[in-house]
């Protein structure tokens, strides 16, 4: 059986913790007098902590000192983390358990590739942090996603060529960083938004066994 390298972003894909996210990020920024809904956390999706800050910021014209900017983002991620220490794994996302056990059974090296400094915490809140040969995270990287350098460094974790690698992402940028790097890229989500992507799935229950297998056995 070949071997491919599967690479799962975080929010989005595995978890839906794009909801915390905006909790912490409105009040944060109704707290400062600029409004924040859900459209604007669209944007925020894959985008780094500090980037995110920077653009409500921009959307608020206002302009602070770099201490409260950084009081600002530790007030962020505590909030953030008040939600995230109650998840249960409950809220893995629907047939994610299913692809990761079909995956394993393939025997199938997986990684995670993700922008959040918080993903450790967050599969392990989840029962999922033993289920990836290598995690790599908003820790481990420099450069954001469109910048392909999380899956670049998921895929040498998993001693793949990058050719041989198929990443699963739901934010546009993540698509496009998972082209740019030459993997095949797989959106989940919206086929309207997620147009670069090689295949688009609403959903992991809409990825079958035999999808995977195609993916697994093609050179
Ligand atoms: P943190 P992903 C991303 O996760 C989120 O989509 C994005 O909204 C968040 O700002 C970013 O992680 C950083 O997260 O504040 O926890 O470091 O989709 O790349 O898994
Ligand atoms: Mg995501």
């Amino acid at each position: 059986m070949a071997r491919k390298g599967f690479i799962f972003d975080l929010d989005g894909v595995i978890v839906d913790t794009a909801k915390y996210h905006y909790f912490a990020w409105k009040k944060l920024a109704e707290g400062i007098g600029i409004s924040f809904t859900e459209a604007d956390n669209e944007h925020l999706k894959g985008v780094s902590r500090i980037r995110s800050l920077e653009l409500i910021l921009e959307w608020g014209n206002k302009e602070i000192s770099s201490e409260e900017f950084n009081a600002l983002l530790t007030a962020k991620n505590d909030d953030y983390l008040s939600f995230v220490n109650k998840m249960t794994k409950d809220e893995v996302l629907p047939d994610v358990p299913r692809v990761l056990d079909y995956l394993s059974d393939m025997k199938q090296p997986m990684a995670l590739g993700s922008a959040s400094k918080n993903a450790r915490t967050i599969l392990d809140r989840v029962n999922l942090l033993n289920r990836f040969d290598c995690v790599v995270d908003g820790t481990n990287v420099s450069k954001a996603k469109p910048d392909p350098e999380v899956f670049l460094i998921a895929a040498e974790g998993l001693h793949l060529p990058p050719e041989s690698c198929i990443v699963f992402e739901d934010s546009l940028a993540g698509i496009e960083a998972a082209n740019i790097a030459n993997m095949i890229s797989i959106g989940i989500g919206d086929a309207n938004i997620l147009k670069e992507a090689q295949f688009v799935f609403s959903d992991f229950t809409k990825i079958s066994n035999e999808f995977l297998h195609q993916l697994i056995s093609r050179i």
